[in-house]
């Protein structure tokens, strides 16, 4: 039986906070990076467009995936952003090295949740073709990073950065 599948990029625009007073950390992996540009794109359009200030969001890159929560540490280390946006796209190979890279942002991502006050978003697209990966970065299925965007200004409007 086919699932139907949520549109990424769907939000009711009228329940959503202003992300003014907001500041935002967007890691993005080099890794494919065709795609994770895409994600890019809409994260910060979606910030923006929620009301963001531009200067109040900080762009920095990774090699790829597997460096995605070395770059998001780095953010809550030494910036003062209220949330940080993790953005990748690991797609599947002929070897193992898919489920490694996987598992250890997962892994990663959800260390920083649990060790640092501020939350850690994950953008990360795990596919098993390139088709795949563009229907979920702006295509069909709508786009991961608005996704992201969407759920780091409501996890802090939510209360879930405790900056001191
Ligand atoms: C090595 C590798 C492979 C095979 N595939 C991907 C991928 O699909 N997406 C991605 O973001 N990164 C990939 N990488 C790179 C790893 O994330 C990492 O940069 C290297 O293993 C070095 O630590």
């Amino acid at each position: 039986m086919a699932t139907s599948l949520k549109n990424l990029s769907d939000y009711d625009k009228s329940k959503m906070p202003s992300a003014a007073n907001m500041k935002f950390g967007i890691v993005v992996a080099e890794w494919n990076e065709e795609i994770t540009e895409a994600l890019y794109d809409g994260a910060y359009n979606t910030l923006i467009e929620n009301g963001a200030n531009p200067d109040n969001i900080i762009k920095k890159y990774v090699p790829g995936s597997f460096e995605l929560t070395k770059g998001a540490k780095y953010m809550a280390d030494y910036t003062d952003v209220d949330a940080v946006i993790c953005l990748g796209c690991v797609i599947q190979g002929d070897t193992p090295h898919f489920d490694f890279v996987c598992d250890g942002v997962t892994q990663g991502i959800t260390q920083l949740n649990l060790d640092y006050p501020i939350p850690f978003i994950f953008g990360l697209i795990t596919t098993l073709n390139l088709q795949q990966a563009k229907d979920r970065a702006g295509g069909k299925h709508g786009n991961k990073g608005d996704e992201g965007a969407i759920t780091a200004i409501k996890m802090v409007d939510m209360g879930w950065s405790l900056k001191k």
